[in-house]
């Protein structure tokens, strides 16, 4: 059977990569394949949504860059509330350079993001040096890659052979490139028809999600935990603004309600999948 009826727990006990595999037990444990993506430029807010959400989620998406006030004191304590809530951590870097710039940009600069961040992910553009350049660094530590196949925003350019290109790449590096940011299932997207790909497992983990919206004024489209589970075959459900708000401040006990009505949605539309 191929990873789309297949459990988590029947995935994650054959997983070659340990951060794939650890994400797929968590799913698995917490009964979530919910992650939240928390884009919020200050890091108390940053921190006290995390706290928050920390139950529901499988995986907290960062982007380090936005927030102001970074320090490197913040990266201990979102590593406190990992530990806490038993959840790892994915810094959406979006590297697009060629592999020595990439290895530096991973590993060095104010971030560091290799030494932190369980999973990260690149755009296939450069084509696959920015993959061996980022495993240089990643791969010695355990980490995953995903690759960018699709985007979730109107008149995306990775499409057609692009995202058949991104696979192919992800095929010949699988020992560190663990899925794909994408809108569905890849399953033998651009596998010739002599190529076994039925052994391999990449995770689709999947932005662009919301309950109560279809779109933002700046090109974002959303789909529903059913559409991306369910109907689309994806992995894991990526929520921002879905769940801590659009307007200005937090309502931190609306942040919770959200979390675990996106969780038991997502929870809900794997279930139907696997039947
Ligand atoms: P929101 O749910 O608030 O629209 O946020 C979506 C998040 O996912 C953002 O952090 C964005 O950078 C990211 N994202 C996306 O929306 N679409 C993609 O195709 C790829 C992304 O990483």
């Amino acid at each position: 059977s191929s990873s789309q009826t297949q459990t988590y727990a029947q995935r994650a006990a054959k997983h070659p990569n340990p951060s794939a595999k650890a994400l797929l037990d968590t799913i698995e444990r917490k009964k979530s394949n919910l992650c939240v993506s928390v884009d919020v430029t200050k890091g108390d807010e940053f921190l006290n949504v995390i706290d928050v959400v920390g139950p529901y989620v499988c995986l907290i998406k960062t982007h380090v860059d936005i927030i102001e006030d970074f320090e490197t004191s913040l990266i201990e304590k979102l590593q406190a509330l990992s530990a806490k809530h038993d959840f790892l951590i994915f810094e959406d870097r979006k590297f697009a350079d060629i592999g020595n710039t990439v290895a530096l940009q991973y590993s060095s600069g104010v971030h560091k993001i290799a030494t932190w961040s369980h999973i990260t992910n690149a755009h296939p553009v450069p084509g696959p040096s920015i993959v061996t350049g980022l495993a240089s660094v990643g791969k010695p530590l355990g980490r995953g890659l995903l690759l960018l196949a699709e985007m979730s925003t109107k008149g995306s350019l990775a499409t057609g052979t692009y995202t058949e290109e991104a696979v192919r790449m992800a095929r010949a590096h699988s020992d560190f490139v663990i899925g794909f940011i994408a809108q569905r299932r890849m399953d033998g997207v651009g596998a010739s028809a002599a190529q076994s790909v039925v052994d391999e497992d990449f995770l689709i983990l999947t932005p662009g999600v919301g309950l109560d919206s279809r779109g933002d004024s700046m090109g974002q489209q959303y789909r529903t935990p059913k559409e991306v589970v369910t109907e689309s075959g994806c992995d894991v459900i990526i929520v921002g603004r879905g769940i801590y708000g659009t307007g200005n401040g937090i309502d931190i006990q609306a942040v919770q309600t959200q979390a675990e009505r996106y969780r038991a949605a997502g929870w809900a539309a794997y279930l139907d999948r696997i039947g």
